[in-house]
């Protein structure tokens, strides 16, 4: 049996979930899932990290207990995953107390190996950082991650002799180059190996802090935070007392961001050495969202709130924008626009509609079922034999963790099926009772939506389940890459559901153009040109004309009911030069994302576009019938 590990970072309680976190969980979710396709026995662990000096002051700032106020947060991270449709195999947290057994075991064991020593020192210590600074780590005398001076303190406490395993630790990252990815911050760490490692104090007097892990061999003391922390990833899968952490073990892989790079390749790796223990097989390091080019972060308190925009835009739009954006291991800018944007070209304009075309002319020329093919042409083979090479490297970068690559071929192959649609134009072949070849084109077209909704599944898995659901498919037995690689699993006559549309287009936000520029570009002649950019913000659709009226008491208006695909009201200055009757079943070009205005009492959401001259006013068409909603541009 193949085995997976996966890990997220156990996050801190002394703050909410928010887009950050919910990264590296969806990655993680993404990434088990994808093993799952593949036949993969698959252990995803998340959790939280609830000891230390930050959860006690987050605690006291609420008037609670460490206990109470942990308890609440951690139930927070808790219910957050379910709503991004995350899967974990188990949730830790480090009050429970087979981890804190797995500490004290660990610190007995290395204490008595002779690992762990005892010893006054003094230093420069960051209460934001948990831990002594080094002299070297300072910028301008402050910490460089909290921009504070550190606190100079002398204490006497347990420490880990790093150095004795540095040289070890430069051996393994040299003999295994994939163990640290992105290859960048391998690099970044054989710097800081090179630079000589200091004793790591692993302890802090109970005068000080008591809301820790106690030492096992000395009362008087709690365990570091990040000693602690990092043994989840064994307590986790059951180690030392259930046997089957071993299998799990041989196959751990961490996902972090960059933060954290530190404690998990340098701390880590010694850590396991130290008990005799193999490291892990990777580590997978990605970058930071920013807002607003400035890290997100609770203490910059700058933080998107996951739920947030679960509820505005859906689970499978957020984890398709955050995979597709981001080129795991470097930085990404994250705006709610950006997200529309993207989600509506990608989800909504391409896949989307390559499924509701699909599906609706299935159930409109075939009766809803799966039609019988046709013998097979050179196109048809074309596009089957593109979809299942763009899968296969799709494959590739996912196995590499490139998704925001591996959703661009995917993408493209999308597209080329939507041209293969027009090209073959199912409605003629309709018409022209040409059954056989409409037969071939909607068995390959339902064949291709088969395969897509089977790789998007670790990516978009609920929207994957309904287009599988609405082919007559189950889920549980078609959720295998093998099986989407089998071309023909359809069965001719088949029920098949139009089903919902699964990305129905999102509005844009509004542009407005403020007063002030307005009163200026009314002064300005000369000529002005604009950036592509600007007129990207366009949101230029074709809309189809279902019913046209007269707005009683006006000369000139008409009330026009469009599809694009939704359904709008559009108040239109026409009438004058076209009848109501003469206009349904047109399709013209419609502004999508102005904002709403109320013209003699009807709600206009859009503007159409006409062009003027001597003889008159035109409406702009297009030059063959388009999908509703197509864009424009
Ligand atoms: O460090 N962009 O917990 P933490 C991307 N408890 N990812 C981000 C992010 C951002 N702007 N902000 C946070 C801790 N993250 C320790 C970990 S593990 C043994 C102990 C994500 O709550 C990212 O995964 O500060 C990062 O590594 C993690 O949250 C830090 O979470």
């Amino acid at each position: 049996m193949k085995r997976s590990y996966l890990t997220t970072p156990i996050y801190y309680v002394n703050a909410e979930p928010h887009l950050g976190h919910a990264y590296t969980t969806v990655v993680a979710d993404t990434v088990a899932r994808w093993k799952r396709l593949q036949g993969y026995e698959v252990f995803f662990l998340t959790g939280t990290d609830e000891h230390g000096d930050k959860i006690v002051r987050a605690a006291e700032a609420r008037g609670l207990t460490p206990r109470e106020y942990v308890d609440r947060i951690a139930e927070k991270f808790r219910q957050t995953w379910p709503l991004l449709h995350i899967q974990y195999t188990r949730f830790i947290r480090t009050t429970e107390p087979d981890h804190k057994r797995v500490v004290q075991h660990v610190l007995q064991l290395l204490y008595e190996k002779g690992d762990i020593s005892f010893g006054e020192y003094e230093g420069l210590y960051c209460f934001g950082c948990e831990r002594f600074l080094t002299r070297k780590e300072l910028r301008d005398g402050l910490c460089p991650d909290h921009r504070t001076p550190p606190t100079p303190l002398r204490e006497s406490n347990y420490f880990f002799d790093l150095s004795r395993y540095q040289n070890w630790l430069i051996d393994h990252l040299q003999k295994h180059p994939d163990f640290i990815q992105p290859p960048g911050y391998r690099e970044e760490v054989l710097g800081l190996l090179r630079e000589g490692l200091e004793p790591l104090c692993i302890s802090r007097p109970k005068s000080r802090l008591s809301w820790g892990i106690e030492f096992p061999f000395d009362p008087n003391y709690v365990t570091y935070v990040w000693f602690d922390a990092l043994l989840n990833y064994l307590s986790g899968i059951g180690y030392p007392d259930d046997p089957s952490w071993e299998k799990w073990w041989q196959v751990a892989e961490h996902i972090i961001a960059k933060d954290i790079l530190k404690p998990h390749a340098i701390y880590w790796p010694i850590m396991l050495r130290a008990l005799g223990l193999p490291v892990y097989r990777r580590l997978h390091v990605h970058g930071y969202w920013n807002l607003n080019q400035a890290k997100m972060s609770k203490s910059l308190g700058n933080v998107v709130r996951p739920g947030d925009l679960v509820s505005r835009y859906g689970a499978d739009r957020v984890r398709y924008f955050l995979l597709r954006e981001m080129a795991f291991g470097q930085d990404a800018e994250f705006s709610e626009e950006a997200l529309v944007l993207r989600t509506n070209a990608e989800l909504a304009n391409d896949f989307g509609n390559l499924v509701f075309r699909t599906l609706s002319m299935v159930g409109k020329y075939c009766q809803g079922r799966v039609p019988v093919p046709g013998e097979e042409t050179p196109e048809d083979r074309t596009l089957k034999e593109r979809l299942l090479s763009a899968v296969e490297n799709f494959a590739r970068e996912m196995d590499h963790f490139r998704f925001h690559l591996g959703l661009s071929l995917l993408n493209e192959a999308v597209r080329e099926a939507n041209r293969y649609v027009d090209h073959q134009a199912p409605w003629e072949l309709n018409k022209k009772g040409k059954q056989d070849r409409l037969g071939r084109v909607l068995y390959t077209l339902l064949e291709a939506l088969r395969v897509l909704a089977v790789v998007l599944w670790p990516i978009i898995p609920r929207s994957s389940e309904l287009l599988l659901g609405n082919l007559g498919l189950s889920p549980a037995e078609e959720l295998s890459l093998e099986r989407a690689l089998t071309w023909g699993r359809l069965k001719p006559g088949q029920e098949v559901q139009r089903g919902k549309a699964l990305f129905p287009r999102l509005e844009r936000p509004s542009f407005e153009v403020p007063d002030r520029e307005k009163d200026s570009a009314e002064e300005k002649v000369e000529e002005k040109t604009y950036p592509l950019e600007e007129f990207k913000k366009w949101d230029l659709r074709v809309a189809e004309i279902v019913a046209a009226e007269r707005v009683p008491g006006t000369d000139r208006l008409l009330r026009l009911t469009v599809r694009c695909p939704e359904e709008r009201t559009v108040v239109a200055g026409i009438a004058e030069h076209y009848r109501p009757e003469e206009l349904v079943g047109k399709q013209v070009v419609l502004v999508a994302n102005l904002k709403p205005a109320r013209i003699r009492g009807v709600l206009s959401q859009g503007m159409i576009l006409a062009a003027r001259d001597e003889k008159g006013l035109k409406l702009l068409v297009p030059e063959e019938t388009v999908t509703p909603g197509a864009e424009v541009g």
